[in-house]
């Protein structure tokens, strides 16, 4: 499979303001979210992996093995102010070389889509009728 291992610096970043609409992030996370430089690390062995996506404001870790479905507690990411945690069930394949991911919840249609392209990582966010697509570099 395709090797997503490095850290990936964020190049461009286009309609996260919609995605974090669709996941109920409040208006002043929001405002501070929408201007931050994520850094991708990825730590992949064959069909596992370790994600962590930083920034300067609020860090967020997914690991998974593709192909096994598992609870994602979306912890730091979607709103809390409701005191429930956002719990999904998130499957990760593979579309050739792309990693897909389904994650089931409240929210309709919810997933994402990363792969590389030469030194860029590309990861497209879906939410409902919302697209949010994101570039990263290579370190
Ligand atoms: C940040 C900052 C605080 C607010 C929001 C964030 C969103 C993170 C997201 C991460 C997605 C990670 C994926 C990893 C796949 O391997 C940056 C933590 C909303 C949406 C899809």
């Amino acid at each position: 499979p395709a090797d997503f291992n490095g850290q990936w610096v964020m190049v461009t970043n286009e309609n996260f303001e919609d995605i974090m609409n669709a996941i109920d992030i409040d208006f002043a996370t929001r405002k501070i979210a929408r201007h931050l430089t994520q850094t991708k690390v990825i730590v992949q062995n064959g069909d596992k992996f370790e994600t962590k996506t930083l920034s300067t404001f609020r860090n967020y870790e997914v690991n998974f093995t593709v192909g096994e479905e598992f609870e994602e507690v979306t912890k730091g990411l979607d709103n809390r102010t409701i005191q429930r945690e956002c719990v999904l069930q998130t499957l990760v394949t593979w579309d050739g070389d792309k990693l897909v991911a389904v994650q089931k919840g409240e929210k309709a249609n919810r997933g994402w889509m990363q792969w590389i392209e030469g030194d860029l990582l590309h990861l497209e966010i879906h939410v409902e009728d919302k697209v949010c697509k994101q570039v990263f570099k290579k370190k």
